[in-house]
């Protein structure tokens, strides 16, 4: 009977959406920045952007930082963190979130999830979190979130997280906690 209950919930966890190292904790030695994601920089200016991690004042874990050069060009460019997210099921919805904190910027990070189909070159569904103009640094930590219904030829699942570098030059995003759950 045990086994049983062992091998469904195998079958269960299988069928959940797993991120790999929601929380920024493991970072490669060779590379110093964290296991599980890819990074977002122009060709050959990648001095432009830059993605650490840190335990910041205060805080017991590790954040991954996205910082834009003081001196970046005035270029539509969106700097982010991102991985493929396995576990996903073609009909259901699903809530991915992260909380932030900013330093010096004038938008608030958002999170973004493109479905791709199998030639991952079409997008057959997109959503992000709600853009919003910063004023003050967000110093609490503030859980953004958006939804997406996944459609049926879904072969990718990508998920996005960081800044815009219009209008942010200088500043820093402060990211932890990825969720992506099942919306019910
Ligand atoms: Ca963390």
């Amino acid at each position: 009977m045990e086994m049983f209950f062992a091998v469904l919930l195998g079958v269960v966890a299988t069928d959940a959406p797993v991120v790999s190292n929601p929380g920024f904790e493991q970072v490669s030695e060779q590379t110093g920045l964290p296991q599980g994601w890819l990074f977002t920089a122009l060709p050959n200016e990648a001095h432009l952007v830059r993605y650490e991690t840190k335990v910041g004042e205060g805080q017991e874990s590790r954040a991954l930082l996205i910082t834009v050069a003081n001196d970046h060009p005035d270029k539509k460019v969106a700097y982010n963190a991102h991985q493929d997210v396995p576990g996903i099921i073609a009909g259901k919805s699903y809530r991915v979130s992260a909380k932030v904190r900013t330093q010096g910027l004038r938008t608030l990070p958002m999170i973004v999830v493109q479905c791709l189909d199998s030639s991952e070159s079409k997008f057959v569904a997109f959503a992000r979190s709600p853009e919003r103009a910063l004023n003050a640094d967000v110093q609490q930590w503030e859980r953004i979130e958006t939804t997406v219904l996944v459609p049926d030829g879904t072969a990718t699942f990508r998920l996005r997280i960081g800044i815009p570098a219009e209008g942010n030059a200088g500043g820093t995003a402060m990211i932890d906690d990825i969720e992506v759950v099942e919306a019910r």
